[in-house]
């Protein structure tokens, strides 16, 4: 197998661009594809500082590496979810990850914080782990970029993340996610901080060929909590499209962008006014964040 631009040794082959590449060209492509991202939809601008949010997986850990390789001033946010050896062990890669490449990563421990783990914090308040997990990252993602200057937060969703959730947000015609589904959620208020996704343009196969190839190390293991057997399902019903016919996946995915504005014209607004405990973006008196914490008997929280 020949690499499509240097005919030296291909270790990759990318059916839906009909191409193979070396190590070197696979490289070149995949930074071409996080550049394009951010470019079309104006990502990260001029002077932004960009928070990585890591969580020891490939994803997240190859956005941050990439970001720094292409000049971007990115540093990485990881929260202690007290999930046992897990947390443990994620920790531990996103620290050898920072350090090994001289990078700030900022820290904070949930159980530090309110002196419970997810697990605790779900029974606690009647939430599904992952409910509970993703409205507690969502807020100290948003806060703590805020109090710390930074202007952007990177996530590492990936095309088969983003092309999964579009499946199921049109198989249960959810439209109102579907209008709010972008690679970029713009701050609409001044203390909401703007959200990307850089690696949206690509699949999981690529991020983790990535991460081996450049020697990242990340967490293999599943989150113990993890709930998500629906987008596993619509993953796997992509891939059996995707290797049947090469390209849906992506054109599946970039097609919805493309037609979104026509689809839906007017962004649904949502007025914003600030928590009354926190003063962070909320459409509540009390944000969902800060009504958690009374529930678990706390008072407000400082990072
Ligand atoms: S960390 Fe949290 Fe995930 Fe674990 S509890 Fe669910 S949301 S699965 S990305
Ligand atoms: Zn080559
Ligand atoms: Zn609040």
């Amino acid at each position: 197998m020949k690499c499509t631009k240097c005919k030296g040794k291909a270790i990759i082959k990318l059916p839906q661009h009909n191409a193979r590449f070396c190590k070197t060209h696979f490289e070149e492509y995949f930074l071409n594809q996080v550049k394009k991202a951010v470019k079309k939809y104006k990502m990260i601008g001029k002077d932004e500082k960009v928070l990585v949010a890591v969580s020891g997986g490939k994803d997240s850990l190859v956005l941050w590496e990439v970001l720094h390789r292409l000049g971007y001033n990115a540093e990485g946010f990881y929260i202690d979810l007290g999930i046992e050896e897990y947390s443990r062990h994620s920790l531990e890669l996103c620290r050898d990850f920072a350090d090994s490449r001289n990078l700030q990563l900022n820290t904070v421990s949930l159980p530090g914080l309110t002196g419970y783990g997810i697990r605790e914090i779900s029974q606690k308040t009647r939430r599904t782990p992952c409910s509970a997990c993703g409205l507690i990252k969502r807020y100290l993602f948003n806060r703590l970029a805020l109090e710390r200057g930074y202007q952007v937060i990177a996530t590492g969703h990936n095309l088969d993340d983003e092309a999964a959730t579009l499946m199921g947000n049109i198989t249960r015609w959810q439209t109102n996610y579907l209008s709010r589904q972008s690679p970029v959620l713009p701050s609409n208020h001044p203390s909401m901080v703007k959200k990307i996704k850089p690696l949206c343009r690509l699949t999981e196969k690529e991020t983790s060929s990535f991460a081996v190839l450049n020697g990242i190390n990340y967490i293999y293991e599943e989150c113990p909590l993890a709930e998500g057997a629906r987008s596993i399902l619509y993953k796997k019903t992509l891939n059996y499209l995707e290797n049947n016919s090469p390209g849906t996946k992506i054109q599946f995915y970039l097609g919805f962008l493309k037609q979104k504005t026509e689809l839906f014209p007017q962004e649904s607004e949502t007025d914003l006014s600030v928590c009354r405990i926190c003063h962070q973006p909320t459409t509540l008196e009390v944000c969902a964040f800060c009504n958690m914490m009374e529930k678990l008997g706390l008072e407000k929280i400082t990072l």
